[in-house]
């Protein structure tokens, strides 16, 4: 299988191009990295990573597989990319990756406006990516700066069970101040995630969560030129308030991508043809997200539990991101542009105050807003006709809150907010780290005012009455309703005062 992933042959290969490290490393390492380490040279028959399916043997799992020499970055693997977030940096101690996570108070930026007191990872909501390689041995340090007992939990990742960081199940929990130690071989690839375990709707509510990259050991692609990682999440911050509601079970009203919030999303950039994968985790604490990219359709290439084989690969231009699950995409970035990438949850594209408002549409509030203003010099009705003009009529918001909706467009304003952020595909780029701007449309690709001359050659009227319309047979309810009573007549299906709907009267 294309996704099978076996080390012995890239052991041979790597064993050619580092014995000499090994053979000094062995001594360091002591006697049972040395006796794993000759094993290597002669490759173990019964050893694979097991990452298609280890449900499927009744062998148990192999905890300790051989070492490998640690994936470098930029020679086994290219970095991914992380808008508005990083990547925690390692150091190298005997052949392991030595990661050091804290977990402490944030005061965090959710977008221009908005902050919160938020529990994050070494000053940041939400923790930074690990970033590894398949094959390479991992020990990552959890130092709790929290009032609060917590663990980590691997979201997805194959370890042993000592190691799972169930709080109370697989390890005691980690006290205020006190430092644990976590440390087991990857022995598979892909996105997986990390979290709290202990008050799972406390600390995770409160932001305690993370990406896990694993990058294959031996890729049977070609490394995407982009490689974009991404972790949803919900929220409540009541206005003003200064921490968000952990407790909040429905109404989440900011909806994030890597923690932040439309307008406060970085845009993903990347360069005309570049092949672009995006990994998506979720772990908000009740809502499902269909991601929805513009001016694309992409393959689903990976989920938490592996990669799925090409020929199950199908194409979509939204992936629905369960809770507690990774969604993996990827296309050729062949159409350029400034494309929307969003949840198409309409309530998850805007921001606090867009929830739980009354229904003002159809309402003409002119008269009523006329009598208020001699009381209130500066009343206005608000959403009549939806929420577009909540960007630009530049009303005081409350402190520590941010509009419902938006950010001023290249054209107008944006009636985004939430989980919204956009893909820049250009052909020029100065560096993938700079913004490029807003795209400017070829001539003849920019939707505009129709002029005169057009609607003519085309006839079409300006007031729509030229236009086809629903033929009434095909807007009628298939059937008419029961009667209520024996002997009541049901109302007739057809509408009495449309007009056009062909009733006998
Ligand atoms: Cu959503």
């Amino acid at each position: 299988m294309s996704n099978h992933t076996d080390v012995r042959s890239s052991l041979s290969r790597r064993q050619v191009l580092t014995t000499g490290a090994f053979a000094g490393g062995a001594l360091l390492l002591g006697a049972r990295h040395a006796r794993a380490q000759q094993a290597a040279t002669q490759p173990d028959k019964d050893f694979r990573f097991k990452q298609d399916n280890p449900a499927r043997t009744n062998q148990p799992r192999r905890q300790t597989p051989l070492p490998v020499a640690p994936g470098e970055p930029g020679n086994d693997y290219k970095p991914v990319v992380v808008p508005n977030g990083w990547t925690l940096p390692y150091k190298l101690v005997d052949g392991v990756k030595v990661f050091h996570l804290v977990a402490e108070e944030v005061d965090h930026e959710f977008a221009p406006g908005l902050n919160a007191i938020c529990w994050g990872y070494n000053g940041g909501v939400h923790g930074p990516v690990i970033e590894a390689v398949e094959g390479d041995r991992v020990r990552i340090f959890v130092t709790n700066k929290l009032p609060a007992p917590t663990t980590v939990h691997w979201h997805g990742v194959l370890v042993p069970s000592g190691m799972d960081g169930v709080g109370g199940l697989s390890q005691r929990s980690i006290p205020p101040r006190e430092t644990f130690m976590y440390e087991f071989t990857l022995i598979q690839h892909g996105t997986l995630m990390y979290h709290s375990h202990h008050d799972e709707m406390t600390q995770m509510g409160l932001g305690l969560t993370g990406l896990f990259v694993m990058h294959p050991r031996k890729p049977t692609t070609p490394p995407p030129d982009r490689d974009f990682a991404i972790l949803l999440h919900e929220w409540k911050i009541d206005v003003g308030a200064a921490r968000p509601d952990p407790n909040e079970m429905t109404d989440f009203n900011i909806l994030t991508m890597n923690a932040k919030a439309f307008p406060g999303t970085q845009p993903l950039i990347a360069k005309l043809g570049d092949r672009v994968r995006i990994r998506i985790g979720n772990l908000s604490a009740m809502s499902h997200h269909p991601i929805h990219l513009h001016g694309y359709y992409f393959r689903i290439t990976e989920t938490d539990g592996g990669v799925i084989p090409q020929a199950g690969q199908w194409p979509e231009t939204t992936v629905i991101v369960p809770v507690g699950s990774t969604r993996t995409v990827e296309f050729t970035a062949d159409n350029p542009g400034d494309w929307a990438m969003h949840c198409h949850m309409t309530h998850h594209v805007m921001n606090q105050m867009g929830h739980g408002i009354p229904n003002m549409i159809g309402v003409n509030p002119s008269g009523f807003d006329e009598k208020v203003r001699n009381l209130l010099p500066d009343y206005m009705t608000m959403g009549h006709t939806g929420m577009h003009g909540m960007t630009e009529m530049g009303m005081a918001i409350p402190p520590n809150s941010i509009p419902m909706v938006g950010a001023i467009g290249p054209h107008d304003e944006i009636t985004m907010g939430g989980m919204f952020t956009i893909l820049k595909v250009r052909e020029n780029l100065s560096d993938y780290d700079t913004d490029p701007g807003w795209y400017e449309n070829p001539p003849e690709t920019q939707a505009s005012l129709a002029t005169d001359d057009a609607l003519e050659r085309s006839e079409i009227a300006g007031d729509g009455s030229t236009a086809p319309k629903a033929p009434p047979a095909a807007m009628k309810s298939w059937q008419q309703a029961k009667p209520l009573r024996p002997g009541e007549e049901a109302a007739p299906a057809s509408h009495e005062h449309g007009g056009r709907a062909g009733h006998d009267h």
